[in-house]
């Protein structure tokens, strides 16, 4: 847990997103909400904190989808910055600043960044063969070119990761390497590019990473250690490109900065533009101060495919500059899946922001509320609309909108909406529901600061089911007949715990929190301030908090996926795979090609691809392994015809002698299907 109490100032972060598309939920519960929730807990504590975002406006992300959309990387930019801030606006997103990495000071700062490492001489100068489209008459970002898997054999990877297994990969690993530009083959030339030497980084790094056991969360540390375990490689801190910073140098000519050099910068960079927005001085929030009790506390909220960015190679960067400090924690959150199914912008499997403020205005605090209550934690974690609807029904409107409700309706009901007592000031009396609601904001202090928002939300959630439980226990509709100052005592004391709830709130659906205070009539309040009535005073008229979420609306968001599944599978156009050179018909016809029948099959221990397979070939039965068990199960294939390769010279795989190969079709998603004779043949008929 970080000791709140000893920084003087916060410098909070979360990704800056590519502006080359809009937003989704799994964005928001990744790195915003639980950013957002931890800043309005500091702000609510009093503390000096700055909250920084902006648009990531560089990087192979936005040319390639500008190709795309056949315009320009500005023109993209431009749009989705737009579109991305406003998304973020809706959803009470609370950031300082929303900044963009393509303006000046930005590129300033980044240019300034990558000078003082150059002049330190803390780069390596390398050259490199990197693949070259002649046609295009430019280097290939990774991106620009695809291939296939050396590991999955997906033919479809790209050349920084094949997104089938997950593999990080080079552009050099890929089989059959195309540039996307023009659809050949790309060449490999010479060029020169200066890397940051993690691999000298390394000792300290892992002495750094190693204090942060305990600390950090379990996935982070984990997955930091396991990148320190494999080895550190020098990383290229310059691209070949014509979009991004140029690189200050004059023999760079043409050349960039990698984009994950100039990203984290742009943290740095929107504070400082902050600070000229705002009277401050930058250098408090950012800057080792001269005596470090008064270093600002740096934190990066960010989801798990950027943990090695935001943990090794920035912390590099910025330790390798000097003044900087470090960050004391990067609570990075795993991924949010939909309906059984991962999010995929490719595939438009996924509820898009600007959507869902289209199609249910005014709800952004239940979508808050649904994804906070999921969020991914410490593993991944599954939104679905019906679960969405159930927390919403059950949870929002059931206890909280309704015990809230209940107290105003009663309130206006007996005393026209005014508080009314014999004490100048009324506070909250029952003792135990004092007692048991200052156990729920130790907890919610203790969970809010170990980032564990999920459970710090049902702390306030099991405040309103106090609530609830108190109001059925004190009967006041009762008590008005009989005791009429019981009644009256008690939804005073149960006003003062709606007035706690809307302060708990604030972090969690700032929105609601603000309709329940001025329900109250009352100012929001932080944390620390005593939550009490004057004498007389007058509550606003009830309104409700939230409306029970129809089923049509859930089918319908169902139906909405499903749809878009369907396009997306209509709309892959598979990547026809390069046509060979000619060959002569000898060369074809040395090929024996024969039908035969599967006789037997059996998976081959200790892999997961191949088939032991009998072949009846006509000629004899033999034995052969094929690659095709994450295809067919065995016992499906017993009697299938095939076509066989006969004379291929045989060969041991996994010590089996393997005799001919089975023909396959393989379509664009890697599926194989059996090559046979449409009508049944006998076995050991010809192919040709
Ligand atoms: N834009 C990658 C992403 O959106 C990248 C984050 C930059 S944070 C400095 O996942
Ligand atoms: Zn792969």
């Amino acid at each position: 847990m970080p000791q709140l109490n000893k920084y003087k100032r916060y410098t909070i972060t979360s990704a800056l997103p590519y502006a080359n598309g809009p937003l989704h939920i799994g964005h928001l519960a990744g790195a915003y909400l639980p950013a957002d929730i931890f800043v309005r807990y500091l702000r609510l504590m009093k503390k000096d904190v700055v909250y920084i975002c902006g648009s990531d406006e560089h990087g192979a992300a936005i040319t390639i989808k500008a190709k795309k959309e056949g315009t320009t990387p500005q023109a993209i930019i431009d749009k989705y910055h737009n579109q991305i801030k406003n998304s973020f606006e809706e959803f009470g997103i609370a950031f300082d600043i929303y900044h963009r990495t393509s303006s000046d000071i930005h590129h300033d700062l980044s240019q300034e960044f990558f000078l003082n490492l150059y002049e330190k001489g803390e780069f390596v100068e390398k050259f490199s063969e990197q693949y070259y489209d002649e046609e295009f008459d430019q280097f290939l970002a990774d991106r620009y070119i695809t291939g296939t898997c050396p590991v999955c054999s997906n033919d479809r990877a790209y050349g920084d990761q094949c997104e089938n297994c997950g593999t990080s990969l080079n552009p050099t690993d890929l089989i059959n390497p195309i540039s996307t530009l023009s659809n050949k083959t790309p060449v490999l030339k010479p060029t020169k590019h200066w890397f940051l030497p993690l691999d000298k980084y390394q000792p300290w790094l892992e002495k750094w990473i190693d204090e942060k056991e305990g600390e950090w969360k379990v996935n982070v540390f984990g997955q930091c250690r396991s990148w320190l375990k494999s080895g550190l490689q020098p990383r290229s801190m310059t691209r070949d490109l014509d979009w991004g910073i140029d690189v200050p140098l004059a023999e760079a000519k043409g050349k960039k900065l990698y984009v994950w050099m100039d990203a984290p910068i742009g943290y740095i960079s929107a504070t400082k533009q902050w600070a000229i927005d705002n009277g401050k001085d930058w250098q408090q929030y950012w800057k080792k101060q001269e005596n470090s009790d008064d270093d600002a506390c740096l934190m990066h909220f960010i989801g798990k495919d950027n943990i090695v960015f935001h943990c090794i190679i920035f912390p590099a960067i910025l330790k390798a500059h000097g003044d900087y400090i470090l960050p004391e924690n990067v609570p990075a959150n795993e991924f949010l899946n939909l309906e059984g199914d991962k999010l995929s912008t490719s595939r438009n499997h996924a509820v898009w922001l600007h959507e869902y403020l289209e199609e249910f205005p005014g709800k952004q605090d239940e979508l808050r509320y649904v994804l906070t209550s999921i969020l991914p934690e410490t593993s991944d974690s599954e939104f679905t609309w019906k679960d969405y609807q159930a927390r919403v029904n059950n949870e929002l409107v059931a206890i909280l909108g309704n015990y809230v409700n209940r107290i105003l309706v009663l309130m206006h009901k007996y005393y026209d909406g005014k508080i009314e007592s014999s004490e100048a000031v009324i506070k909250l009396t029952d003792e135990k529901i004092n007692e048991e609601l200052g156990g729920y904001y130790d907890e919610l202090g203790k969970n809010l600061e170990s980032y564990r928002f999920r459970a710090a939300l049902q702390n306030v959630m099991d405040m309103a089911r106090m609530g609830n439980r108190y109001l059925t226990e004190q009967e006041p509709w009762k008590a008005i007949k009989t005791d009429p100052e019981a009644a009256k005592i008690a939804l005073h004391n149960n006003l003062i715990l709606v007035g706690h709830i809307a302060t708990c709130l604030q972090p969690f659906l700032p929105a609601t929190a603000t309709k329940i205070f001025g329900m109250l009539n009352k100012d929001a309040i932080a944390f620390d301030q005593e939550m009490e009535f004057a004498n007389g005073h007058q509550l606003n008229p009830a309104v409700l908090l939230f409306a029970k979420v129809e089923d049509e609306a859930v089918e319908a968001q169902i139906q909405k996926l499903a749809d878009k599944k369907q396009e997306a599978v209509a709309k892959v156009v598979a990547p026809v795979a390069p046509a060979k050179a000619n060959i002569s018909f000898d060369n074809f016809a040395a090929m024996d090609i024969r039908t035969g029948t599967i006789l037997t099959a059996e998976k081959v221990a200790k892999t997961k691809k191949l088939l032991k397979l009998t072949i009846d070939t006509g000629i004899d039965q033999r034995t052969v392994v094929s690659g095709i068990a994450e295809h067919y199960e065995p016992e499906a294939i017993i009697g299938q015809q095939v076509s066989i390769l006969v004379n291929l010279e045989p060969r041991e795989i996994k010590g089996i002698m393997s005799q001919g190969m089975i023909l396959m079709a393989e379509n664009a998603e890697g599926k194989l299907s059996f090559v046979a004779p449409i009508d049944n043949m006998h076995n050991g008929a010809v192919t040709r």
